[in-house]
């Protein structure tokens, strides 16, 4: 019986030299002390031997058996640390490799040409004002000189809150209260989301952005509007481009105008973009008496100018952009062109 427990014991040892993963382990540990492991099996053997031999093999089966959960327990924690370092290794970064550059985005068209018109502006001395988009129809209409029967006031083509509350249909509410808590001279921009209650088409849309100015001081004549705007344009297309203005009606401005500009792609001799050779830019003129009256300025000694501009349209001219809706549906593959 000695001989056939440390026959095992060395059968046990050599088989676990060469061990190198946690189930392979198992299996030895089962093999060996499992319920028909070697080691159990031997110990039953145990009651068949002489009452005199039985002590000593039983001191020897339990030394072994002590050996053998030790051994498996010391096999088991090393390579448990194995494997945890194998993990290691295995996650291990490398630093040296190129990044993965972030995919840079792109500006909005709309906002590429309101920051060009803002910089034109600034740069002649205007500056930007801001205002309610949720506005008093006071502000937006009466302050305005609007007739109580103008058809904008229409709900065809405003979009009322209460009878007394609208979203602005225009930014001049803005300039209104500008020249309400500011005396002259004044030189502002107000830029801004407008709207009015139109269908969606190529050319329309119930919510648009303006740019309207405004110059208010002693001496304002048509000139200025004329020199201004027209370096405005220059600024805008490049030197070498003409404007003419033709008479227009608002009910803010007397007189009222449209300016148009020569067309940047063709010079002005007519082509696909403009079609007569003038492109139409905006709307202006010389600021109503009867509006700085309401803001308590006197027309007896002040004059201005004014002019507004549908951001949308100004966009469309300059990218060459054939439907409003591309501004609006942030359609990557047209984002992606600016
Ligand atoms: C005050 C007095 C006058 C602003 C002006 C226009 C002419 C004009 C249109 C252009 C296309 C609106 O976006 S659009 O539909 N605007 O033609 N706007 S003068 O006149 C003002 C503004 C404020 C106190």
């Amino acid at each position: 019986m000695h001989k056939q427990l440390n026959e095992l014991r060395d059968a046990f040892h050599k088989s676990t030299e060469e061990i190198q993963t946690l189930k392979d382990l198992e299996a030895i540990r089962v093999q060996y002390l499992g319920k028909k492991g070697r080691l159990t099996i031997a110990l039953k053997g145990m009651g068949k031997l002489s009452p005199e031999e039985r002590p000593t093999v039983g001191k020897l089966a339990n030394v072994i058996r002590g050996e053998i959960e030790k051994t498996i327990q010391e096999k088991k924690e090393w390579l448990e640390e194995k494997k945890i370092d194998l993990e290691i290794q295995n996650e291990k970064l490398d630093i040296t490799l190129p990044g993965r550059m972030p995919e840079r985005g792109h500006r909005h068209p709309l906002n590429l040409v309101m920051s060009d018109l803002e910089k034109i502006f600034i740069g002649m001395g205007f500056s930007i004002a801001e205002g309610p988009e949720i506005e008093w129809s006071e502000y937006n209409f009466d302050h305005l000189n609007m007739p109580a029967e103008h058809a904008s006031r229409d709900l065809q083509e405003t979009f009322y809150y209460t009878e007394d509350i609208v979203l602005r249909t225009q930014t001049s509410p803005v300039q209104i209260r500008v020249m309400e808590n500011n005396r002259p001279p004044l030189r502002i921009i107000s830029p801004g989301r407008v709207y009015r209650s139109d269908e969606v088409d190529a050319t329309h849309s119930p919510v648009f952005h303006q740019m309207e100015g405004l110059v208010i001081d002693q001496n304002i004549t048509m000139s200025d509007l004329k020199g201004t705007l027209s370096l405005f344009a220059q600024k805008l297309f490049g030197d070498t481009v003409k404007t003419r203005f033709r008479p227009h009606q608002f009910y803010f401005t007397e007189p009222s105008a449209e300016m148009d500009v020569s067309c940047f792609k063709c010079g002005g001799t007519g082509c696909r973009v403009c079609g007569s050779g003038w492109i139409e830019l905006l709307g202006c003129g010389m600021v109503h008496p009867n509006v700085l009256r309401h803001c308590d300025i006197d027309p007896n000694v002040f004059s201005g100018f004014a002019f507004g501009m549908g951001l949308e349209r100004v966009a469309m001219t300059k990218y060459e952009i054939n439907d409003l809706r591309l501004l609006f549906e942030n359609d990557k593959r047209f984002l992606e062109q600016f």
